[in-house]
């Protein structure tokens, strides 16, 4: 069963934008976090680690259109009796965007009523996130046999359109020895205002590169394996020390990168250059882990309904081809998109997973420890439900964050190849597919997918 139901990614949409911005205010890079010893790096976030809702501060400051003036520095946003000035540590209001010094260092933060223990800042901060945000933490890659490279695109214009998914692959380098294990990676997230997931699946074989990013309508069939995730709030993922994912020979030898990029109002001019950290060793693990994407695929919801369900199922017939006895499941995030409300999980009829509160900007992992097993010829299914209020028109499967997913994206080991990276039939009838077209495409998802 579940054991530790994480908490961790909440809110964080458009996460680190504070590496932008901090730069446009006094001291913006050690704003003090007045619950911990720590820093607050997303000063104009309810949460510490930047993104999602924005707090008093980072309002007034959206609204004086990011940038620093005396107006800005004379208010108490926080209204906590000290000046956004006198909290950052430019009680004069003379700092100016790229000066080094102030006359002190930030005293207090400006988006938060200080202290907190008062009966005033306690109203005046409810709505501040003092959990979310654990900042990436993985203590094996502070070992001297861990080392790490970055992979990211180069500067690269986003298309002036909603939705854009740019893939790019990379070559694996920099290995100290013919194999190694991935261990852990963080996102390196550079435009936090169009970043919405990066999806990297490992490749093998000679693949032709390119210097630059392009639109991923070209599917890398050598490519299919996911082996790193992220979405908005989350700050990475550190594996436990039995496992880790080849690198080098026998194993990926580059990695296909995916941006998917959320551009709501289609502006132009705006560039990113996100990618992945990855740590790695030579000192390899017991075990080897990836991940897998199981769920319906192809489903069609009708809109006005506040509780619209489909739901689909990875059958015993798929996993009864496994070459192990069983696999483990160590971690698993739900995930859809704008729409998606709650998802449950079951295995072998037993619920493992009930996410009743789901949102597509703060996504939760929920952890098996113990891991789960899950042996060859069990079956799961993936239950979603949505709320499609909000639309006039049917809703479908597909990547644009304005169509639907209904997927659980699972980390899994050891490595099989048996086992497949996507998964899922329709159940529960399909509801709302025109009858010869839900049996097609089972068909299709049965022989392709299963
Ligand atoms: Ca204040």
């Amino acid at each position: 069963m579940i054991s530790v139901p994480l908490l961790l990614l909440v809110g964080l949409s458009g996460c680190l934008a504070y590496q932008h911005y901090q730069l446009e205010i006094p001291n913006g890079n050690s704003v003090p976090d007045p619950s911990t010893s720590g820093t607050w790096n997303g000063v104009g976030h309810l949460n510490a680690q930047g993104g999602g809702p924005r707090n008093v501060f980072g309002l007034d400051f959206a609204a004086n259109g990011h940038t620093w003036t005396e107006s800005l520095c004379k208010k108490d946003s926080d209204g906590d009796g000290k000046t956004n000035g006198e909290e950052l540590g430019d009680p004069q209001c003379v700092w100016k965007k790229g000066d080094t010094q102030t006359a002190t260092s930030a005293s207090g933060h400006p988006g938060i009523c200080e202290p907190l223990s008062s009966s005033t800042c306690q109203t005046q901060n409810k709505d501040v996130n003092f959990e979310a945000g654990a900042p990436f933490s993985c203590p094996a890659t502070q070992s001297s046999d861990v080392r790490s490279t970055t992979y990211r695109f180069p500067s690269t214009v986003v298309p002036s359109r909603v939705t854009s998914y740019y893939c790019m692959y990379f070559p694996i380098t920099n290995l100290a020895a013919n194999k190694e294990h991935l261990i852990a990676y963080e996102p390196v997230i550079d435009n936090t205002e169009v970043m919405h997931h990066i999806l990297v699946y490992g490749c093998k074989g000679d693949i032709l590169t390119s210097d630059s990013p392009s639109d991923c309508s070209n599917s890398m069939f050598d490519c299919n394996e996911l082996v790193m995730v992220w979405g908005v709030g989350f700050s990475g993922d550190c594996f436990p020390q039995e496992y880790g994912t080849l690198i080098g020979e026998g194993g990926y030898t580059g990695i296909y990168m995916e941006h998917h990029w959320n551009n709501p109002l289609s502006s132009s001019g705006l560039r990113d250059s996100s990618g992945m950290k990855i740590y790695h060793t030579a000192n390899l693990r017991a075990d080897e882990a990836r991940y897998v994407i199981w769920g319906p695929m192809f489903f069609s919801l009708p809109p006005g309904k506040l509780e619209e369900k489909t739901a689909g199922e990875c059958p015993s017939r798929t996993t009864s081809r496994f070459q192990q006895d069983h696999i483990k499941i160590t971690k698993i995030m739900p995930h859809m998109h704008l729409l998606g409300r709650k998802m449950e999980i079951e295995h072998e009829g037993e619920v493992i997973l009930t996410d009743n509160t789901y949102s597509y900007d703060a996504p939760k992992i929920f952890e098996y420890d113990p891991p789960r097993e899950f042996k060859r010829g069990d079956s799961v299914k993936v239950k979603c439900t949505f709320d499609t209020t909000s639309k006039t028109e049917q809703v479908t499967y597909g990547d644009a964050t304005d169509d639907e997913m209904c997927f659980m994206v699972a980390q899994v080991y050891p490595y099989d190849t048996s086992v497949p990276t996507f998964c899922g039939i329709p159940i529960d009838g399909a509801p709302n597919l025109k009858p010869m077209l839900a049996l097609l495409l089972v068909a299709v998802l049965g022989s392709f997918f299963c």
